[in-house]
């Protein structure tokens, strides 16, 4: 322990064996270094954006055990949008000035690439000014064996029809053991990281996700961050890394374990001390409710995502997120918490002080 103090102090990289060990410190020495980070990179800085998050069908190939969103037996009303659906949300949410739309759905069978890449086309046809934040790895891998295209015909297409930026979901837990038991069938590890590798090497940017709380161990987390530790080294094009926090309801995983707040905590400040080379953590609100992810803020995280305005994914498992928040109440919360709320847009820069 001694030594990883030491490193800590020095403020050198940990090494996944070392970075294990950070499990055994109590919250407040991890908070303690990863505030330190934090307040180095960021200072009193919260991030926030004005983003849509809309979730076209929930008709799902896949059957991970996690996942109360898909239509099955749980939660029995599928759906698909039409396009016409999806550009009435879209011309309602200009209004309130939005600036991201947040586009993941299900593996749906039924539907065409080409309804897909219709979506893409008709927002930035009409709203060219919004970032399109779309197709999570998993996506990506479902559609490219769905249509038997390679994932780079599929990322070609994703930039000709005006995705902007990938999201970080699908990304679960790395440890492919674990994602047997969790999402059998679904995109690896592995290629979860190509895909974003490739993503990347288009000069683009995209998000990364962890899943935890459900039947991974620590160690399978510190893994999953070491890992995106390795690829950010050799592209940089994540801005920002994400905990999701499992929310249990209405799922297919029996053996369920609570899971704390200080457990939470401790994974939000481990992430913010090995990811040296990720600029941005997420503490978001949908899955670890608004005030735990403002107390987040004083153990290394730095970004709240943002108003979100209608939620499906995880509100479905139980979270209280399904109508997001409003714009005051996100900035009054965050300046009662001593922070300076930032309106940022997708891709972290800054828009609006208040
Ligand atoms: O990959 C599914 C997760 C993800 C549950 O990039 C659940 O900015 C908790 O991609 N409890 C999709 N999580 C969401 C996603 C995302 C979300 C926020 C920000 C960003 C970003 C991306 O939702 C899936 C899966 O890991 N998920 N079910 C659940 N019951």
């Amino acid at each position: 322990m001694q030594t990883i103090i030491q490193k800590l102090d020095n403020e050198e990289r940990l090494n996944e064996n070392e970075a294990n060990k950070l499990w055994d410190f109590d919250l407040f020495t991890l908070g303690k270094y990863a505030q330190k980070i934090r307040t180095k990179l960021h200072g009193k800085k919260v991030y926030f954006n004005i983003n849509r998050h809309i979730n076209p069908t929930n008709i799902c190939a896949d059957t991970c055990k996690f996942c109360a969103f898909s239509a099955h037996r749980k939660n029995p009303n599928p759906y698909t949008m039409t396009h016409e659906q999806i550009m009435n949300i879209i011309d309602e949410t200009v209004q309130r000035d939005t600036k991201e739309i947040h586009i993941v759905s299900a593996h749906n069978k039924n539907t065409s690439w080409e309804w897909y890449l219709e979506i893409f086309r008709m927002i930035k046809q009409k709203y060219p000014f919004l970032h399109i934040k779309a197709l999570t790895a998993a996506e990506v891998d479902f559609l490219s064996r769905a249509f038997n295209m390679s994932y780079e015909q599929i990322i070609e297409k994703m930039l000709e029809y005006g995705v902007d930026s990938m999201p970080g979901g699908g990304a679960e837990i790395f440890d492919e053991e674990i994602r047997k038991k969790i999402c059998h069938g679904k995109v690896s590890g592995q290629n979860w990281l190509k895909i974003h590798k490739l993503w990347h090497e288009k000069g683009r940017q995209s998000n990364a996700t962890m899943l935890f709380g459900h039947i991974e161990d620590r160690k399978h987390r510190t893994n999953h961050m070491i890992r995106l530790r390795e690829l950010q080294d050799q592209t940089g094009g994540f801005n920002a890394f994400i905990p999701l926090v499992w929310q249990q309801d209405n799922s297919f995983i029996t053996n369920k374990k609570p899971l704390g707040s200080v457990e939470i905590l401790k994974t939000l400040s481990i992430a913010r001390i090995v990811l040296d080379n990720i600029k941005n953590i997420k503490a978001y609100w949908a899955t670890m409710g608004i005030n735990l992810a403002m107390v987040a803020q004083d153990f290394g995280a730095n970004d709240l995502d943002g108003t979100i305005e209608k939620e499906s994914i995880q509100s479905a498992g139980g979270a209280k997120s399904a109508n997001g928040l409003n714009l005051k109440t996100f900035i009054e919360l965050i300046q009662s918490s001593g922070y300076v709320a930032i309106e940022r847009d997708s891709l972290y820069n800054e828009l609006k002080t208040y």
